[in-house]
C-alpha cells in the first residue's frame, strides 16, 4: 500500500478486519518486518491519540519513529507555489517535503482543513504534495477531508461489539450489567452534535465512507445545512429527525462538523446559527432510550455536555475507550501493509 486515504486503499474489508484481529491477539507478531525502517510522523495540528497510537504501532512492528510538530521548532512553511517569500515563512513545502522523505521509509501526515478554500481543502492540496514529492508511502493521520485510521479503528470496534449479548459494567464508572439482543442487521447512526467552534468534516466523511463499504445499515442525522459531501455520504439515508434516526440503533456515533458547503459553498467551514439553539442535539439519555441499548462511540477528544452528557459517556454502553485503544490496531495494520510494499 503506497497511500492510505480512502477505504478502497485497504482493499477487502473482511481481510483487513481478520488482519486487525490477528494483530490484536499478538501485536508483536510482525516485529521483524520493521527492522531498520523508520516511520516519520508529521503534525501540523494537535493530537493525543494519533500521535501516541501510531508511534506504538510502529514500535509493535520493530520500526524506529521520528515525530515532528511543524509548528514547534521547525521553520514556518510556505505552501503556495509562486509566492514571493517575504513573510514570516522561511521555508517552502516543496523543499521541506523531499527533505523529510530523505530520513524515513514511510510518512504519516496530519494537516487539518484550513477552511480558507473549499476547493483547496477538498483537493487535499497539502497531502497531495506529500504523495508527489516525498518519494515515500504516505498515510493520512487526519487531513483536510479524511481520517481513515480513525474510521478503520471504528469499524474494528463495531465488529467487536456488534454481537455482544452482555454489556458489562463500565470498567471506569461502574453501572449495572445489561443484557442486549443484537439486531439481525447492525444499525449504525452517525449523529451531528453541537460544538462552539468550527470543526472539520474529516471524521464524519471517513466514517460515512467506511460504513457505506461495511456490512451494516447506516443512517446519518444532522440539522439541515450540514449535508456531507456526496463523495463520502454516498447513498446513505439522511434523517433530519434525530429521535427517529436513533430508533433501534445498535451504535450511535456522535461528532460535530462544520458546514460542508455542499449546497451553499459560501457557508463552507461555518457553524450555522447559534450553537445554543441546537442544545437538544446533545446526545443524552432521552435519545439513547429509543435505541436498542446502543453502544456510544466518539473519536475523542469530546466536549462533555456539549456533544454528549456525562451519563451517556459514562454508561456501560459507552465504548469510547476501547475505540481509542483500537487506533493502535488500525495503525499497525496500515504500517504493516506499507512495509510490505517497500
Ligand atoms: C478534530 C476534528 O474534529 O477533526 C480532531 C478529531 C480527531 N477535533 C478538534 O479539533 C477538537
Ligand atoms: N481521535 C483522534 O484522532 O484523536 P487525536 O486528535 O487526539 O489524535
Amino acid at each position: 500500500m503506497k497511500v492510505f486515504q480512502h477505504v478502497s486503499d485497504i482493499g477487502d474489508l473482511r481481510k483487513a478486519l481478520d488482519e486487525a484481529f490477528e494483530i490484536k491477539a499478538d501485536r508483536y507478531k510482525y516485529q521483524q518486518l520493521g527492522k531498520n525502517k523508520t516511520a516519520m510522523l508529521i503534525f501540523f495540528n494537535n493530537s493525543l491519540r494519533t500521535r501516541l497510537s501510531t508511534q506504538k504501532a510502529a514500535l509493535n512492528l520493530g520500526m524506529n519513529v521520528i515525530v515532528l510538530d511543524v509548528n514547534q521548532g521547525a521553520w514556518k512553511l510556505e505552501t503556495e507555489r509562486g509566492m514571493i517569500m517575504e513573510s514570516d515563512k522561511s521555508e517552502h513545502l516543496l523543499e521541506a517535503i523531499p527533505v523529510m522523505g530523505c530520513y524515513c521509509d514511510v510518512i504519516g501526515v496530519r494537516s487539518f482543513a484550513t477552511f480558507e478554500s473549499r476547493k483547496d481543502d477538498y483537493e487535499e492540496k497539502i497531502l497531495q504534495q506529500f504523495i508527489k514529492y516525498s518519494g515515500r508511502p504516505v498515510f493520512f493521520m487526519e487531513s483536510a477531508t479524511v481520517h481513515p485510521l480513525q474510521a478503520f479503528a471504528d469499524l474494528i470496534t463495531i465488529e467487536e461489539y456488534k454481537n455482544k449479548t452482555l454489556i458489562e459494567p463500565n470498567p471506569l464508572f461502574g453501572g449495572k450489567a445489561i443484557s442486549r439482543t443484537p439486531s439481525k442487521r447492525t444499525k449504525v447512526v452517525l449523529t451531528w452534535a453541537p460544538h462552539p467552534k468550527a470543526l472539520p468534516q474529516a471524521v464524519p466523511n471517513s466514517f460515512a465512507e467506511w460504513m457505506n463499504a461495511a456490512d451494516v445499515d447506516f443512517v446519518i442525522t444532522h440539522p439541515k445545512g450540514y449535508e456531507l459531501d456526496p463523495e463520502f455520504a454516498g447513498n446513505a439515508p439522511v434523517e433530519y429527525d434525530q429521535m427517529k434516526a436513533f430508533e433501534n440503533a445498535d451504535f450511535i456515533y456522535a461528532k460535530n462538523w462544520s458546514c460542508p458547503g455542499v449546497t451553499l459553498p459560501e457557508d463552507y467551514g461555518k457553524v450555522l446559527g447559534d450553537y445554543h439553539e441546537f442544545a437538544d442535539w446533545t446526545v443524552s439519555d432521552r435519545q439513547m432510550a429509543v435505541t436498542n441499548n446502543a453502544f456510544f462511540m466518539h473519536c475523542l477528544p469530546v466536549r462533555r455536555n456539549m456533544i454528549v452528557t456525562d451519563n451517556v459517556i459514562e454508561a456501560p454502553t459507552s465504548i469510547v475507550i476501547p475505540e481509542a485503544a483500537n487506533r493502535e490496531i488500525s495503525a499497525t495494520v496500515v504500517l504493516k501493509r506499507m512495509l510490505e510494499s517497500l
